[in-house]
């Protein structure tokens, strides 16, 4: 089933940071649709749910260089 999360996203100065977090988003096998606000501080992501977890893409973000946590 395709699932939506909202995550709070730390560590993002600018739009570069933001396209970098949505890149590493809709690169994640599973995500299917992937949007990143960046004065908001959140993704919202559409994702299969059979597929991946939300813990998935925490750490993707993690790795990118950034901080999240879920918010929803
Ligand atoms: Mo912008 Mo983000 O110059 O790490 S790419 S601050």
């Amino acid at each position: 089933d395709i699932a939506v999360c909202r995550l709070r996203i730390k560590g993002m100065a600018c739009t570069s940071c933001s396209e970098s977090v949505e890149r590493a988003l809709q690169m994640i096998n599973g995500v299917k649709k992937a949007v990143v606000g960046l004065t908001l501080e959140e993704a919202k992501v559409h994702f299969d749910s059979s597929v991946i977890d939300t813990d998935h893409i925490i750490e993707a973000i993690e790795d990118a260089g950034f901080g999240a946590t879920l918010i929803s």
